[in-house]
Parts: structure tokens; sequence; C-alpha cells
């Protein structure tokens, strides 16, 4: 592009969602939520009024804007003094970028998922505080000093280690997407919610930090040729327990107390989880306690009932683990509203439990016309990957798409080819493309695509 261009300006999908109606009504809730915006007068607000009442093209961008024209308040006065916060905030005007649950998802919190708001980050690093949540049976604030890692099993010398103990180790930090196997799970049959939040946000990608089990492996002198399997159990209430591969131990697994440069959050497995690049979210456990090697997976219920694939025929399709190539145009997306015509940015995320991320292309006709996206840097194996493509919207309707190939060639499916080996039943693993329909009033909706 020869001359840097006016930029589109977007309305953020509706963030608060206190009634639930925003999962039953996008529409209704949108509405709703631009009337209490209104009311209160906050910044937002303010932005989206201004948006409205200037024609699409009327005037160089700021001219006769008040906020040039005077001195601000924070221009002419004394600010706040240092450490006014010991533990550093998002402005007051964020206050809208938030985890969210989807309503009715699961009957009770304690085992419920919390959404990251893919929509509202940049980068591929997720902020600690909007790392998504799954819990099983609820979080806690483990003491570490009472916390303990049991090694045992097929190994010359058993082995328990304290926190202290763990963090004397050589350390590694890798950055790492982790995704729910069931992300993108309620819309296997049809669509079902209305946001990238809700279709994609069981999905985060942060630096951690931590030993790598194949060091733990060598202390307890683990019999790493016929000890073929591990089992990783967590000390919560659900003591969720997964068989891990010892060939996967001894690639790139970590045991991690650290995500973002800091402690791990409680939520998130405070003070030990299991990092298990490329393979769903429900082998990553937290507050893990006890490793086990054997010679045979351990057929678990955290993986003979849960996780696994429904296929169509009625039978069920176990240690499906790996999270298979899959990406998201994270704006425009659902829920958006294009203010006016003009360029805009298409950016999102791609992925790929195999490694990296060779290419990623857009289509804005629904798939009849692909370009390739730009790869930002770093592209990081089994983390995830910023493209972005420019777009004119001429006002017109579109369907914005994004397609993922990996190192390995594998590419992302469309929803009725994944169907046509799968069925419609299932939850989990579905790396479908993604669509977003782009109406001619600048409001965009989920849809699927044939
Ligand atoms: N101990 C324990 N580990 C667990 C879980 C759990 O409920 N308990 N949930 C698993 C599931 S299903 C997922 S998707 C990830 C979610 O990690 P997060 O809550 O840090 O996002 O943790 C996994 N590890
Ligand atoms: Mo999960």
């Amino acid at each position: 592009m020869s001359s840097t261009p006016i930029p589109g300006r977007i309305k953020p999908a509706p963030p608060a969602d206190p009634d639930g109606e925003l999962a039953r009504n996008g529409r209704r809730a949108r509405r709703a939520f631009m009337g209490k915006a209104l009311a209160m007068g906050a910044g937002a607000a303010a932005g989206a009024a201004r948006a409205q009442t200037s024609p699409p093209g009327a005037a160089a961008p700021g001219a006769g804007d008040p906020a040039i024209l005077t001195l601000p308040e924070h221009t002419r006065t004394l600010g706040q003094p240092v450490a006014a916060r010991a533990y550093g905030l998002p402005s007051q005007w964020e206050r809208n970028l938030q985890r969210r649950e989807s309503p009715g998802l699961t009957r009770v919190a304690a085992a419920g998922v919390s959404f990251t708001p893919l929509q509202g980050l940049f980068g591929i690093i997720t902020p600690n505080g909007l790392h998504f949540e799954r819990h099983h049976q609820g979080w806690y604030d483990i003491d570490p000093s009472g916390h303990r890692l049991m090694v045992m099993g097929m190994v010359r010398e058993p082995r328990v280690f304290t926190m202290d103990d763990l963090m004397r180790l050589p350390s590694v930090s890798r950055i790492h997407f982790i995704e729910c196997g069931a992300n993108t799970g309620m819309e296997w049959g049809n669509v079902a919610v209305p946001t990238v939040q809700y279709t994609h946000g069981m999905l985060s990608c942060c630096e951690y930090t931590g030993v790598r089990l194949s060091t733990l492996l060598d202390l307890v002198g683990a019999d790493t040729r016929k000890g073929r399997y591990l089992l990783a159990e967590g000390a919560d209430g659900a003591s969720m327990t997964r068989t891990i591969s010892m060939s996967a131990a001894l690639d790139d697994v970590m045991v991690a107390w650290a995500m973002n440069g800091e402690m791990l959050r409680p939520e998130n497995g405070y003070p030990l989880r299991l990092v298990v690049p490329g393979v769903q979210g429900v082998s990553w456990v937290k507050y893990l306690r006890r490793i086990e090697v054997g010679d045979q997976p351990f057929h678990t219920k955290d993986e003979v009932i849960h996780y696994i694939d429904l296929m169509p025929d009625g039978t069920h399709r176990q240690f499906t683990s790996v999270q298979e190539v899959k990406s998201v145009i994270t704006t425009p997306s659902g829920g958006q509203v294009l203010l006016d015509r003009g360029y805009y940015n298409i950016t999102g995320l791609a992925w790929s439990g195999r490694g990296r991320i060779r290419r990623v292309d857009v289509s804005v006709d629904g798939g009849r016309n692909w370009r390739t996206a730009r790869l930002e840097g770093p592209v990081l194996p089994k983390a995830l990957t910023r493209f972005n493509a420019d777009w004119t919207w001429d006002g017109g309707p579109a369907v914005l798409q994004s397609r993922a190939i990996d190192e390995t060639g594998h590419v992302q499916p469309k929803i009725n080819q994944l169907r046509a080996v799968r069925g419609t039943r299932s939850i989990y693993h579905n790396n479908a493309i993604q669509s977003w329909k782009v109406s001619e009033t600048g409001e965009v909706f989920n849809v699927q695509v044939f």
C-alpha cells in the first residue's frame, strides 16, 4: 500500500453481559449495552456516539475535534504518585476487557469455563489476568511451602520434590499456546455463540518457565525404554489424571511454576502445572503433585469418558490429543460493527500442535478467493502466530475467513469436510475454518459456510 491508509473504525463487541443475554440474543444485548454505555457517559460510549454523528468520510480525521483544541486537564496538573498501586492494573477505560462465562454452559461455576477475550488482545501473549480458565472442581490457592511433587513408578529411585527443590534445578522458558480440546465445541452442529470470545476463547499463549520433565526423569532414573507412558495427577478435588506419552515427556514437556514472568496464577495451577506443548489443555495438569512412569496407558476417568471423539457410527475415538492446525480472525469478528467503509486491518491468530505455522490465507468472499496473509514474528513452534491482511470494505456484504497451514503440511479444514468424517455430535477437536459475515449495516455475525 503506497500511502498510510485511513483506518476504518470498529465498535468492539458488546462486552458486559450481566443477564446472560449475549449468548441468547446478541442483537438485543448489543442494544442494551449501548443504552447503558451512553447513560454512563464513559469514554467508550462517547467514542461510539461521536462515530454515529459524523458521516463517513465527512472531514479530515481530527478536524474540529475538541480533544486537540484545548489543553487537557492531565497536561496541566500533577499526576498520581508512584506506587499508588502496589500491583499494577489496566486503565479504567479498559474495564470491559474481561474473561467471561458462557451462561448455562455448566451447571456449577466450580466446574466451569471462563473465556479469553481474543477480540481485544494484540500480538501473541495472553496477559495473566485474561488467561482462560477451565476447572473440573474449582480452583485453589495452594501454599507452596506445603506442596510436593512425587515422581515414582518405573524409576530407580522414587523422589518427592518440594518447590524449593524444583526451583533450584536448571530452568527453561518457552512460549506455547494452550487450547482446551473443547474449544469451538459448541459449533459442531450449528452456529451457537455470537463472538470470538465464546467460539475460540478457550485459548491462550504464554511464556512458561519451569524444569524440563526429562530433567526430573533423569534424576529419578526413569526406565524410559520400557516405561512408555506417564501418569500426571493434580492435587485438586478432581484429582485430574492424564496419560502422557514418554516420547512427549522426553521432548518438550515442562513442569512449570511461572507464566509470563511471574509465578502461575492460582486459577492456572499455582504453584505447579504440567506444560504439554501442542497437546489439548486437559493434559496440562494443574496443581501437579504426582508423575508415575508406567508401561501402558492408565485409562483414567479423565480419558475414558471425557476428551474422546464421538464418531458418526457411535464409537468413541480415544487419545486424539494433538491440537490440529487452526486459525481465527479476531478483528473484525462476531458482535463488532464496522462504522464506515474504507481500510481495515484484518487480524487474527493461527496455531498448530504439530509445530510452526507455515502460511495463513484470508478470504473476504466466503472462500471463493484466497490471498496470503502477513505472518508477524516471532513464528514459534506450538505457539500462537499473529497474522494480518489489508482489506478495503466497500460497504457490501462480505464473509471473512482464515485458513492456516502448518509446517507438516496439514491444512485447516472447512466445517463440512470435518463433519463428513466426524459427524455433528462431537464436542472435542473442532479446528474448522471460522466464517464471519459482514452485513451492509457493518454488523458482523457468526455464520457457517459450506
Ligand atoms: N488439576 C487440574 N488440572 C487441570 C484441570 C482441572 O480441572 N484440574 N483442567 C484441565 C483442562 S480441561 C484444561 S483445558 C486446562 C485449562 O487450563 P487453565 O485453567 O489454566 O486455562 O487445565 C487442565 N488441567
Ligand atoms: Mo479442557
